[in-house]
Parts: C-alpha cells; sequence; structure tokens
C-alpha cells in the first residue's frame, strides 16, 4: 500500500460545490441538525404537495419504521424531465452510443424524451398497468429502458429491472415474485458485435411464469421473433395508437418508486424497495456532490440499468439534475480496449464512472489504447463496485487521468440507494484503495464482529454498519418485511448493517475490506454463493455443493465451486463443463462456475455443518493455515481437497 495522498488541486477547490470547509460545515450540520439539513436539501426537488415533516424514522427492533418527507407527494418523472422544459427543452438529456461504433450516436433532447416517456406511459396504460403495478424492464441498455422506467414514473407504476444477461429462470422467479403486469423486453440485445436473443429468453421465462402478464417487445435489432397472440405486444404498434399526453400521477413521497433484486446470503435474491421522495433527493444530491457536476456536463456512468448504479447514476440522479447522461450499449473491450476512451473523447464526458473490474481488464490490454485519445475534457474519475487495488487505482490516476483528475473511490449499495462513503472532488484528499469519508448524513460506525460492540477509537477493524437513517435508504424487502429487519437490524440491533468489513485508519479514513457473509462480488457482481449452490444441485448428477470466492486478477473474485457427485457418476472434463454451462442456464453467464472441484466429501462439522473457512482457504490457495481442524468429522476429506485443488498460482 502506498502511503502518498493526493489533495484536491486550488482550482478544483474553487470551483467545486463543496470544498474542504464547505464539506466539514455542511457535514457538521447534517448529523446536528438532519431535519433542518435535509428540510432543505429536499427543496432541490418540484413537489406538488409540500413536506412538512422531514426524517421519521426507528431502527429499533420490531418496528424498523423508514419515512422522509411522508406528508409531501410529487412525481419523479415530472422532476426528471417535465421541470427542465422550459429552461433546457432542447438540450440532450440522453446520448446514447450504441454497441456498433460505425452506428451513429443517438441525442435525445428533454422535450423528446418528454414526448418517449409519455408515449411508453401511454402504452403501459393502455395495457391495463396503473399506480402501484408492478412492471418488469428485461432490456439492453437502450434508450426504452430509460423510458421505460420513466414511464412507470410517470403514472406511479413500480418497475423492476432485471439485468438482461440473467437468464429465463432468473427472469421468471422475479416476475413471480412481484406478480409483474407486464414485462418489457426486445427482441435482441447486441453486445460486443454479438446479438443476444432476449425475446427468446423471455419466452422461455414466460414457460415459468405463473401469474397474468403480458409482454411488450422492443424492436432493436430487427431480428426474427415469434410473438403470441394475445400475450404479446410490440411497442412500436402499440405507440401508434396512444398519444403523447400523459399527464404525471402525484405520488406520495413514501409509494415505491422500484424494487431491484439482489443477492443476499441465502439462496433467494431479495427485493429491495426504494421509494419516491428520499431517493430522488439523495440520488440527486450525490451525483451532484460526489461527480461535482455541474449545469453543461457530460456525464457517463458505465453500468448497466440493471444493477442500482444504473438506476441511480444514469437515469435519477443525473436526469434529476437536468444533466446531459451518456447510457452506452457495448462493452469496454470491443471493437477493442479502446472504447470507453474513444467515447470518451467523442462525446467529451466530463465525469466519467466505472468498475474496477473494468480497469483491470483495460489495464492488461496496455496504455496504447488510452492514448490517441482526447481526454481532455475529464474533470472527475469515479469506480464503484468493489475495493479498487492500488495498481488499478494509479493507472487510472496516471493513465487515464494524467495525473489531474481527482479519483473518486464510492462506496454503496443496492440497499442505500446512493453514496455513502466517498470523496468530494473538491474537498476530500484521496488515498489509493481508501473511500474515505461518510457524505453528508451519514452516520458510520465500526463494531466489534463478534460482541457488537463500538470501536470508538479512531483507528478500528471490524464490520461497518450505520446508526441513523438517510433519505435513499431502501424501506423494505418486497413482501418480506420481517426479513428486512432480520437481514439488516438483527445481528446488530439499533443499527443498520451493511454486510461489509473495514478498518478506519488514523485519519479517520475508511477502507473496505469485503463482504463478511456469504455474498461474493465477482467483477463488481453481487452473488450469494447460496445461489450457486442451489444451481449445483438441481443438477441430477450433484449430491452436494459448496461455493466460496477466490481471488481472481480482473474479476477480483472468482467463483469456486466443491461438487460432490451422486454415486455411479463419474468425475469428468465433460461434465465439469457441463456444470458450468448449466449454472449459466440457471442464473446467467455472471455466475458461471471459474474453478469446480469434484470432492468425494466436503468438510463437515459433527454436526453437519459444512466448513466454510477451510473450502475458502483451499480455494485461495492457502492450505499451510487451515486453524482449527479438530471439529471436523471427517478430517481426511481435507487432504484430498488439498491434494485435488483447482487453483494453484
Ligand atoms: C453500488 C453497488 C454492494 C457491495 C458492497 C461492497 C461492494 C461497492 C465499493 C465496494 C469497496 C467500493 N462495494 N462499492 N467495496 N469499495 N467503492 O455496487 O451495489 O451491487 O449492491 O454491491 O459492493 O461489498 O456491500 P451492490
Amino acid at each position: 500500500m502506498t502511503d502518498k495522498t493526493y489533495p484536491p488541486t486550488d482550482a478544483m477547490a474553487a470551483t467545486a460545490h463543496a470544498d474542504k470547509v464547505t464539506y466539514d460545515a455542511m457535514y457538521a450540520h447534517s448529523i446536528a441538525d438532519p431535519d433542518g439539513f435535509w428540510r432543505d436539501e429536499g427543496q432541490r426537488l418540484d413537489w406538488i404537495t409540500p413536506y412538512t415533516r422531514v426524517k421519521n424514522t426507528s431502527f429499533a427492533a420490531g418496528n424498523i419504521d423508514i419515512r422522509w418527507f411522508e406528508d409531501g407527494t410529487l412525481n419523479v418523472a415530472a422532476n426528471c424531465i417535465d421541470r427542465h422544459l422550459a429552461t433546457r427543452g432542447d438540450q440532450t438529456a440522453i446520448i446514447w452510443e450504441p454497441d456498433d461504433p460505425n452506428q451513429g450516436a443517438e441525442h435525445i433532447t428533454y422535450r423528446q424524451l418528454h414526448a418517449d416517456v409519455s408515449c411508453f406511459a401511454n402504452v403501459l396504460k393502455a395495457m391495463g398497468v396503473g399506480r402501484g403495478d408492478r412492471v418488469v424492464i428485461y432490456l439492453p441498455m437502450i434508450p426504452q429502458a430509460a423510458y421505460a422506467m420513466l414511464a412507470c414514473a410517470r403514472i406511479g407504476a413500480i418497475h423492476s429491472v432485471v439485468f438482461a444477461g440473467f437468464s429465463a429462470d432468473a427472469l421468471a422467479a422475479r416476475v413471480n415474485g412481484s406478480a409483474a403486469k407486464v414485462v418489457i423486453t426486445a427482441d435482441e440485445a447486441p453486445r460486443g458485435g454479438k446479438n443476444t436473443p432476449l425475446k427468446i429468453n423471455a419466452d422461455k421465462a414466460f414457460d415459468k411464469i405463473t401469474t397474468d402478464t403480458a409482454m411488450l417487445v422492443v424492436r432493436r435489432t430487427g431480428g426474427a421473433v415469434a410473438m403470441k397472440d394475445g400475450r404479446d405486444h410490440w411497442l412500436h404498434e402499440m405507440e401508434g395508437q396512444v398519444g403523447n399526453d400523459c399527464p404525471p400521477e402525484p405520488m406520495n413521497a413514501e409509494d415505491p418508486l422500484f424494487i431491484l433484486y439482489t443477492s443476499g446470503s441465502t439462496g433467494q435474491p431479495k427485493g429491495v424497495v426504494h421509494c419516491t421522495g428520499g431517493y430522488l433527493v439523495y440520488a440527486a444530491m450525490t451525483h451532484q456532490y460526489t461527480f461535482d457536476y455541474h449545469d453543461g456536463d457530460v456525464f457517463w456512468c458505465t453500468a448497466d440499468v440493471g444493477w442500482v448504479t444504473g438506476h441511480s447514476y444514469i437515469v435519477y440522479g443525473p436526469l434529476a439534475n437536468g444533466a446531459t447522461t451518456v447510457m452506452f450499449e457495448g462493452v469496454p473491450t470491443w471493437p477493442d480496449a479502446g472504447r470507453f476512451w474513444q467515447v470518451c473523447a467523442k462525446h467529451k464526458v466530463n465525469q466519467f464512472y466505472t468498475a474496477p473490474t473494468a480497469i483491470r481488464a483495460l489495464m492488461g490490454k496496455g496504455e496504447g489504447f488510452v492514448a490517441g485519445h482526447d481526454l481532455s475534457a475529464l474533470k472527475v474519475l469515479g469506480t464503484v463496485g468493489e475495493p479498487i487495488n492500488p495498481e488499478a487505482w494509479h493507472w487510472y490516476n496516471d493513465v487515464v487521468g494524467l495525473g489531474r483528475v481527482p479519483i473518486v473511490d464510492t462506496w454503496w449499495q443496492t440497499e442505500t440507494g446512493g453514496h455513502l462513503l466517498t470523496p468530494l472532488p473538491g474537498a476530500t484528499t484521496t488515498k489509493p484503495g481508501s473511500a474515505t469519508l461518510p457524505f453528508f448524513g451519514i452516520t458510520p460506525v465500526v463494531l466489534e464482529p463478534e460482541t457488537g460492540r463500538e470501536i470508538a477509537t479512531t483507528e478500528a477493524e471490524g464490520v461497518l454498519c450505520i446508526t441513523d437513517s438517510w433519505p435513499g435508504q431502501m424501506r423494505t424487502i418486497w413482501g418480506d418485511h420481517d426479513r428486512f429487519e432480520q437481514t439488516y437490524f438483527t445481528q446488530y440491533p439499533g443499527m443498520f448493517f451493511s454486510g461489509d468489513g473495514c478498518r478506519r485508519d488514523a485519519d479517520g479514513y475508511y477502507w473496505i475490506t469485503g463482504r463478511v457473509d456469504d455474498v461474493i462480488n465477482v467483477s463488481g457482481h453481487r452473488m450469494g454463493t447460496a445461489e450457486v449452490e442451489s444451481a449445483l444441485v438441481a443438477h441430477r448428477a450433484v449430491n452436494e455443493a459448496a461455493v466460496v470466492g477466490y481471488p481472481h486478477d480482473i474479476k477480483g473474485q472468482g467463483i469456486y465451486a466443491y461438487v460432490s457427485l451422486m454415486a455411479g457418476e463419474a468425475p469428468t472434463e465433460a461434465l465439469r463443463k457441463e456444470l458450468s454451462e448449466f449454472v449459466r442456464g440457471e442464473i446467467g453467464p455472471i455466475a458461471k462456475p471459474d474453478l469446480i472441484q469434484f470432492a468425494p466429501g466436503l468438510p463437515k462439522t459433527r454436526s453437519g455443518k459444512i466448513m466454510r473457512r477451510i473450502l475458502r482457504k483451499i480455494a485461495e490457495n492457502d492450505f499451510g493455515a487451515l486453524g482449527d481442524t479438530s471439529t471436523l468429522a471427517e478430517p481426511e476429506v481435507v487432504d484430498d481437497l488439498i491434494a485435488n485443488r483447482m487453483n494453484r498460482v
């Protein structure tokens, strides 16, 4: 680890929304008087009925109840579109950069966005969708993905975006879980020069969808698809039948805006629920301060709208701020590893936000792909999704930013709605690998994992909790408020438990050390090991499976699966391949195990619990220090696991 620190330049401190003095003062105010602080910040939105109450939140056992601005009404789409029309109707709202660099980019103005979203909203209405109804969005990174989200918001429907890389089964589970009225998909999803047959995936999902659900299909490539009479509708045909006038529905601040499923430590993904008022205030404010966004800037977040990062920092935060936001359909390495930098140069991107895994992948291809692209418009570089290793940080800083562009390493989660720990470009001296300091209103604490006692000294290492609510916090798990309390508020009562471990250094800076639960982070994507295990045991040849993460140069963590087979099944290379493909089919390509070790048995305690600690060590190729194995029922299985280990780095 390097000790060098990177203070904001004088020029940045002078022009930024916050310099250090402002940050310190605002942070102190936000903690001393949350009600007053957020009463003012709430004014960044247009309210139909102004709120009189600001914060009404309880983390008390048996009464987890989180409300912000609870008597106010507003509409998210009106805040992201309509209110900008008078001043910036002709400004570009969305720059859409398609997968194929030879197909020109599209510039969608706020006025066009207003028309397209209103029309889309009328299509949904014509399909019977109204306030509170759920709509699943299973789309590639095309403008219609943003239109669909905003159209739902406009009519008060709750969207649930499912990443287009998820399988038919994963899609079906999410549609059934929320009893969605409509699934929106496209004929095909082009990525990296290849087309994924999205409509065919959706058709397969419908074999397992048990709710009364229709399908709305966007024509992206024109590839041939089969339409089922009565169930499937083309968007362009429906659009011809409705008008462009759709008044925004007044919603209560606490009405759900969206559900987004995310992995936890058990097999079932959780439907994280975010609401209308607090979420938008927080997404807009973090977008403005963390990226030091100014009017006229072009902002690019490379995430997919299937993840929370795409929700908050492609769609809602930027559009609430009247920004120009870039939506990119492609991948970082196609047609070559210069694609990101070519797009940055082409659209004169001012703030660029990506994941460490992408930086590591591009770093491996060499500096030549960056050189030659004019990146002089860049003012801020951001990262998110996993800890950034110092090598990747320095490459980002030196090669992409040429040492002149501040890096914001933003720590947050699907659950938090927006950034919780992050530097501000004009205020915070950065340290490579640290997400630095809390955002306004955020009260982090470090606890002893075993006792839950707060470690009050500045230097501390333990688990990261947040003691009080902030407006962007999730409100519940869809259909299961008990699980919400169980997951986040029970292990350390009275606080929100992040699931992450962290260290706080002598300067009070936070360093995230990774998940402390059975969640792994593969290329910045959250994956419950239990989900991969359930997929594996669903295969006829598999008796038992245990999945752990192991260090991976590009992905951060790779997926290592230990599999014991049913009697009579032979551990062949062909079966290994088949199992990998099987998991891909059950969940999606991101869940495909990198390494599968066939094991005659898994190490278990006498009470039958799989000892994951040991499996992690072996997967890390660190079997010299297995720790206490005396409670194992059959210690000899460990010798076999070590002898046949797959990761020999
Ligand atoms: C936004 C997002 C959340 C988990 C989180 C943590 C990891 C995210 C990070 C980071 C270190 C950062 N994480 N940002 N770890 N430094 N800057 O990624 O949401 O998909 O819910 O994942 O990702 O482990 O708990 P989500």
